[in-house]
C-alpha cells in the first residue's frame, strides 16, 4: 500500500481524500496557499506545506512546489482531487517522471478525454452510444460543414474539441448562422484554449444528463458503480446529484454501464471515472469523460457501499479492484445538495467568517464538508462549501431524510444556497416526481 500521500487540492474533497487515507492507514501530506491556513484537513494532516499565496495559479495549480512538497516530504503519491489540475495530463506526466504516483489515469489518457474529439472517436469505437455528429473535427472547407451539418439536421451544436463542461459551444438553428458560429465558437477556442479545433453535434433539445461512474484497475479489470443523474444544474454547475438516475428503465442503464466497462477494458482504462451521456427519449449519447473522482461521488458510494476514493488509492497502489461486478448490490437512492457561499438571490460569491455551522443528522444522513464556527470562507476559490448528501430505501425517503437535513443545518454569518434547496428545489412537484432536464433550474424555476 501507499505510505504517504499529498492531497494537492482544498476545502472538502481536500478533507475526503484525508479521512480515506487515514482510514487506511496511509500518513497525509496537506499543500496548501496562505489563504488556507486554516482549513480543517491542514490540522488533521500528518504534515502540511505551504506552497505559495492565495491566488490558485501560484499554488494549487503550482507544479513546482507540489512536487517540491513531496519531495520534501518523501512522499510516494499525489492525489489531485478534482478541479485544479485533477485533469492536466502534463502535471500527471511531471508526477509520474519525478517518480511519484499520480492517482489517477495514465497522462496519456486524460490526453485521450482532454480532447473531445479523440475522446468520442474513442469511445464510439469501444462501442459506447455517441451523438449523431461530424465525426472528427469540422472542415475549414465550408461547403463540407454545410453539408455536414445539413446530413445531421438542424438544430446542431458546435463545440470546441479542447473545451467540455460547457465551455466553448454554440447551438446553430438553421443554415444562415451556421458559418458565422463556426468561425466565432474556433477563434472563441483559440483564445481561450490555443486549439480552434471544433466539432458538431446534433443539438438535443430536452435531455437529462446521466453520468455512469466506473472504476478499473489498469490489469484488465474494470467495473461500473451505475449511474447519477445531474440534471439539475445552473450555468453548468451542478445544483443537486441523484443515484440511481430515476424512470430510466433498467434494462437500458444496464446496456450502456456494461458498454463503459468494456470501454474501459478496451482502453486499458486505470483508476475512476466517470461517462458523461445525454439521455433523451430513451437513448444514451455519450458526452465527454471525466477522469477524476467527482464532486457527486458520494451518492454513489452510498448505494453501493464502496469507497470510491479507497479504491483510487488501491488502484494506485498497483492492487487489483477490492470487488467484481457480481459482488456490488445496489441499495436505496441518495441525493446530494451542494452547499454554495453565494448571494441565494443573486448567485454572487459570499465570503467571509461562518460565525455559527450545525450540520444536520439522523438515519442516512452524510455531511462532506471542512468548514467549522469561526472558520473563514477566503475569497479566492470555488464557493462549494459543502455537501449534504441523505441515502433512503427509497427516493421518497431519500427526499424526506433531505428535507430534513436542510431544516437542521444552520450556517450563519455569510449567505449560502441552502434557501434555494430548502424553500425552492426541494418543494418543487415535478423534481420530487423525478426526470426533470437539464433546463429545467433555469427556465421553469427562473434561476437563470
Ligand atoms: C450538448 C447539449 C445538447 N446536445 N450536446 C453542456 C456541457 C457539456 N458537457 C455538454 N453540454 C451540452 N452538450 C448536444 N449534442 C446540451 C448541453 C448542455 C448541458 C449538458 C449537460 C448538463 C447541462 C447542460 C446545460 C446546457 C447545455
Amino acid at each position: 500500500m501507499l505510505q504517504k500521500v499529498v492531497i494537492a487540492n482544498r476545502g472538502e474533497i481536500a478533507l475526503r481524500i484525508l479521512r480515506a487515507c487515514r482510514e487506511m492507514g496511509i500518513r497525509t501530506v496537506a499543500v496548501y496557499s496562505k489563504a488556507d491556513r486554516d482549513l480543517m484537513h491542514v490540522r488533521l494532516a500528518d504534515e502540511a506545506v505551504c506552497i505559495g499565496p492565495a491566488p490558485s495559479v501560484d499554488s494549487y495549480l503550482n507544479i513546482p512546489a507540489i512536487i517540491s512538497a513531496a519531495e520534501v516530504t518523501d512522499a510516494d503519491a499525489i492525489h489531485p482531487g478534482y478541479g485544479f489540475l485533477a485533469e492536466n495530463a502534463d502535471f500527471a506526466e511531471r508526477v509520474e517522471r519525478s517518480g511519484f504516483i499520480f492517482v489517477g489515469p495514465r497522462p496519456d489518457t486524460i490526453r485521450l478525454m482532454g480532447n473531445k474529439v479523440s475522446a468520442i472517436e474513442a469511445m464510439k469505437k469501444a462501442g459506447v452510444p455517441t451523438v449523431p455528429g461530424s465525426n472528427g473535427p469540422v472542415s475549414e472547407d465550408s461547403e463540407h460543414a454545410v453539408q455536414l451539418a445539413q446530413q445531421i439536421g438542424y438544430p446542431i451544436i458546435i463545440k470546441a474539441a479542447a473545451g467540455g463542461g460547457g465551455r466553448g459551444m454554440r447551438v446553430v438553428e438553421d443554415e444562415a448562422s451556421l458559418l458565422k458560429s463556426i468561425s466565432l465558437t474556433r477563434s472563441e477556442a483559440r483564445n481561450a484554449f490555443g486549439d480552434d479545433t471544433v466539432y458538431m453535434e446534433k443539438f438535443l433539445q430536452q435531455p437529462r444528463h446521466v453520468e455512469i461512474q466506473v472504476l478499473a484497475d489498469g490489469q484488465g479489470n474494470a467495473i461500473h458503480l451505475g449511474d447519477r443523474d445531474c440534471s439539475l444544474q445552473r450555468r453548468h454547475q451542478k445544483v443537486v446529484e441523484e443515484a440511481p438516475a430515476p424512470h430510466i428503465p433498467q434494462h437500458l442503464k444496464d446496456e450502456v454501464a456494461q458498454r463503459c466497462t468494456a470501454a474501459c477494458i478496451e482502453i486499458g482504462y486505470r483508476g475512476a471515472g466517470t461517462f458523461e451521456f445525454l439521455y433523451e427519449n430513451g437513448g444514451f449519447y455519450f458526452i465527454e469523460m471525466n477522469t477524476r473522482v467527482q464532486v457527486e461521488h458520494p451518492v454513489t458510494e452510498m448505494i453501493t457501499g464502496i469507497d470510491i476514493v479507497k479504491e483510487q488509492l488501491r488502484i494506485a497502489a498497483g492492487l487489483p479492484l477490492s470487488v467484481r461486478q457480481e459482488d456490488i448490490e445496489f441499495t436505496g437512492h441518495a441525493i446530494e445538495v451542494r452547499i454554495n457561499a453565494e448571494d441565494s438571490v443573486k448567485f454572487t460569491p459570499s465570503p467571509g467568517k461562518i460565525t455559527y455551522f450545525h450540520a444536520p443528522g439522523g438515519n442516512g444522513v452524510r455531511v462532506d464538508s471542512h468548514i467549522y464556527t469561526g472558520y473563514t470562507v477566503p475569497p479566492f476559490y470555488d464557493s462549494l462549501i459543502g455537501k449534504v448528501i441523505t441515502w433512503g430505501p427509497d427516493r421518497e425517503t431519500a427526499f424526506a431524510r433531505m428535507r430534513n437535513a436542510l431544516e437542521e443545518i444552520v450556517i450563519d454569518g455569510i449567505s449560502t444556497n441552502i434557501p434555494l434547496h430548502r424553500d425552492k428545489i426541494f418543494r418543487d412537484r415535478p423534481f420530487a416526481e423525478g426526470g426533470v432536464d437539464i433546463h429545467y433550474l433555469e427556465s421553469r424555476l427562473g434561476l437563470s
